[in-house]
């Protein structure tokens, strides 16, 4: 059986946790494969929220196995409170929730090492969630790292010595006023990782490989979003995994011809968090209208996110990066009531107009170039069917399908379960 993946294409929070949840229960196994507790995945059911950081998204559906893939990181700490928010809900965690033995430890040292990063950076700084990803990311290609399977060895309390020694002497050399307590990071980290420790560890490549040859069903969920990749984002305002397509084969082990769907999860505008290039960001009203009615603020820490129009040029990169079969559009409702929409459709980049992501996109580089359109009034979160959609909406999305050439299979008009139309 085939592998599908879901991913975002713009800068993150483009709503894959919404997707994966609505999609869930066709797929016999969900599995994150990068990424660590800087992503944020908001589901809404119930009228109630939940916002998943580590785990991946089929967590609340009881059918579903769940699984955290050796290109995550994870944190035992945020780990933790994630299982304990679950056990308040009554979400039986223990059988459906797996942990391959490749995924990295975030120890409290990355988390030091990532602000000490950032302030000394100063104006400079990329914006990281300061969750620790960038440094423990570091050390799993410096060859340092500390892995989940190490856990269960009688000697990596040394192993943790050694490495989080020579983190110390790391924050030092940064010479800036971080403020810590390892003592009591410590021990709040021992017993976190005593918390890990109660979960299924496996073999993680293993298990995908059989769960193919058995003929499940699966779907990779990615994190943050294509433009992050660290290879084809906006380096170096960037996080440190590959987020794009080629990062569920190297953080799951699936091979790339066993993937089929490819499901690209896209806003109806675009947004960001933290530092680094964004074309088509608006600092006038309509940016805040879309902030405001968009409640654009981070799920994980809060920060508000900037807001502009469409990024045609960044969006069709992202569908050729990763191979994109069908389009999910996100946030629709938050364009209702603009009398004109915009999409950028070229940049002006040296003088020339060009439809390609150039290399250097800092705002003194490109002027994004618009398309206009009509936009409607109508409020479209009591609505459930293709139908009953706007007409300036129906044109809205039939642009975008002929100007990337892929279906656009899903447009959310709210961020309930219900609020989904299918195409
Ligand atoms: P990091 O922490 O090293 O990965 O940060 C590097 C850059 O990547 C951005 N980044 C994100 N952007 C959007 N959403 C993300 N996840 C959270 C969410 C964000 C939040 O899903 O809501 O709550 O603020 C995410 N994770 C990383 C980050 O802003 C840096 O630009
Ligand atoms: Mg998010």
């Amino acid at each position: 059986m085939a592998v599908d993946l879901l991913l975002g294409l713009q800068w993150g929070d483009e709503g894959k946790g919404k997707i994966v949840d609505v999609l869930t229960s066709k797929y016999n196994i969900i599995a994150r494969f990068q990424g660590g507790p800087n992503a944020g995945h908001t589901l809404v059911f119930n009228n109630k929220k939940h916002v998943l950081h580590t785990i991946p998204s089929g967590i609340f559906h009881d059918e579903a196995t769940n699984l955290v893939g050796n290109g995550v990181v994870i944190d035992p700490v945020i780990f933790k409170k994630e299982l304990e928010k679950l056990e308040e809900q009554d979400v039986n965690y223990k059988k459906n929730l797996l942990i391959s033995r490749k995924a990295h430890i975030i120890l409290p040292t990355h988390r030091l090492l990532d602000a000490a990063s950032e302030t000394a950076k100063g104006k400079a700084k990329i914006g990281s969630t300061l969750k620790g990803i960038g440094p423990t990311y570091m050390d799993k290609t410096g060859r340092n790292g500390i892995r989940v399977g190490d856990l269960e060895m009688a000697d990596w309390k040394e192993k943790y010595r050694a490495l989080a020694n020579k983190h110390e002497a790391m924050i030092a050399f940064y010479n800036v006023d971080i403020q810590y307590n390892l003592d009591e990071l410590e021990a709040e980290f021992f017993e976190s990782v005593e918390k890990l420790k109660t979960l299924q560890f496996i073999d993680s490549e293993a298990y995908m490989f059989q769960a193919q040859e058995d003929g499940k069903s699966i779907l990779a969920e990615g994190a943050q979003g294509s433009l992050l990749d660290i290879d084809f984002g906006t380096y170096p305002f960037v996080t440190s995994s590959n987020t794009t397509a080629a990062g569920a084969c190297t953080g799951l082990g699936v091979a790339p011809n066993k993937i089929k769907d490819v499901f690209g999860i896209f806003k109806a505008y675009t947004t960001r968090v933290g530092s680094g290039p964004f074309p088509t960001e608006l600092f006038d009203k309509d940016g805040e209208t879309m902030a405001k009615v968009g409640n654009e603020f981070g799920a994980t820490t809060g920060r508000p996110r900037r807001c502009g129009w469409l990024d045609l040029v960044a969006l069709k990169y992202a569908c050729q990066i990763n191979g994109v079969t069908q389009l999910m559009m996100m946030k629709a409702d938050v364009l209702s009531g603009f009398d004109t929409l915009k999409v950028c459709t070229a940049y002006t980049y040296k003088g020339e107009t060009v439809t390609h992501l150039p290399y250097n996109i800092e705002e003194e580089n490109v002027t994004p170039i618009y398309a206009e359109m009509k936009g409607w009034k109508a409020d479209l979160t009591g609505m459930s069917d293709a139908s009953q959609l706007p007409k300036e909406l129906h044109d809205y999305i039939a642009f975008l399908e002929k100007e990337l050439d892929i279906p656009i299979k899903i447009v959310s008009v709210g961020p309930d379960r219900k609020q989904t139309i299918f195409r």
